[in-house]
């Protein structure tokens, strides 16, 4: 392996442009990829080990938990907790906040994640994935919901693990965006893909069309268009992907480009959107902007969102450049 590139290596070498830090991010991120690796080897043990299927439980969205929710939450909390460089964490398997134990120290950062995304796919065995997203906090606080409450702009840092047929971290800082596959014979991420970039065109779109009934006219109509192919106003046929896991249409995107959309949509009046602001959408917005993409709810910037609560829902559209601009195009025209 050699003239390999650990992350490790990646982040110390990123962390020396900026003298004076202290290596608490460098230690954090570790300890992130610490968890993502236990969670790796679960999710590819599967029914071998007995945690495929449903919990009897739900999450705070009243969605039923799978057992493997449950257990990739409990790795991220129990890797992250005691480590001294957290003010707080936030999961979207758990209502509140999650407080940073009172006998260990604690640290100036916050993470946000969802353990398990895309974890209906899990007994399929399709791809699933770990978001999270980080924010410098006041130091040795023990952060309150306020402090969780920043737009996705302040994030310092945003990656997902994907645990698809190779497990792959995808991480920004703010300096583009890299990913790291994982080898499992050292156990390390290796980087793999560097500064990677989304072309601005695209000729394939993600949605999940059995909602179209529901969409808002603009989504209606550049939806409608794609269909037209060659012979509508678009001049190009068009492909559909829709794997119903953000972390690998996100993958697929930074990858070859395309639209991924889950759009507002008239289905249930008190749940206009059905993906989370703070731990799927502003982590993904970080990361696809600093790969040239751009990332709206079709009228909003998604980094722009001063959140109201942690588990907020809100309209995602993501993507090549010149696509989810021509989205966002036909919602500000209506
Ligand atoms: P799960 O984690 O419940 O499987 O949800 C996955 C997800 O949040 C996101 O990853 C997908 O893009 C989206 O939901 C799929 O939603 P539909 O099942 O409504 O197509």
């Amino acid at each position: 392996m050699t003239n390999k590139v650990t992350l490790t290596q990646f982040i110390i070498e990123q962390q020396r442009e900026f003298p004076g830090t202290s290596g608490s991010f460098t230690a954090l991120l570790n300890d992130i990829a610490t968890a993502c690796k236990k969670i790796s080897h679960i999710v590819n043990r599967g029914e071998l080990i007995g945690v495929l299927g449903s919990a009897e439980s739900e999450n705070i969205q009243g969605e039923v938990q799978k057992k493997l929710d449950i257990i990739t939450n409990d790795i991220m909390v129990n890797a992250l907790n005691w480590t001294g460089h957290l003010a707080g964490m936030a999961s979207e398997e758990i209502d509140d906040i999650i407080k940073i134990p009172s006998h260990y120290p604690k640290g100036k950062y916050l993470v946000l994640f969802d353990p398990l995304d895309g974890s209906s796919n899990i007994d399929v065995n399709l791809a699933v994935g770990t978001i999270f997203s980080i924010l410098r906090c006041r130091e040795g606080i023990d952060a309150d919901l306020q402090d969780f409450l920043r737009k996705g702009s302040e994030q310092v840092c945003a990656g997902f693990v994907l645990y698809g047929p190779s497990t792959m971290m995808v991480l920004t800082t703010g300096h583009g965006v890299n990913a790291f596959t994982l080898d499992q014979d050292i156990g390390e991420f290796i980087l793999t893909h560097r500064n990677m970039r989304i072309p601005e065109e695209t000729a394939e779109f993600a949605v999940n069309m059995t909602n179209q009934r529901f969409w808002q006219p603009p989504v209606q109509r550049y939806i409608a268009e794609c269909l037209q192919g060659t012979e509508g106003p678009l001049g190009k046929n068009y492909n559909m992907r829709w794997i119903a896991s953000l972390v690998a249409e996100v993958y697929r995107i930074l990858t070859r480009g395309g639209i991924f959309m889950y759009p507002l949509d008239s289905r249930n009046p008190a749940k206009p959107a059905k993906l989370r602001l703070m731990y799927e959408a502003n982590p993904m917005a970080f990361i696809i902007e600093q790969a040239g993409g751009v990332c709206s709810t079709g009228r909003d910037r998604i980094l722009d969102i001063k959140p109201t609560d942690i588990h907020q829902r809100v309209p995602l559209i993501l993507g090549s450049k010149q696509e989810v601009e021509r989205v966002v195009g036909y919602h500000l025209e209506g």
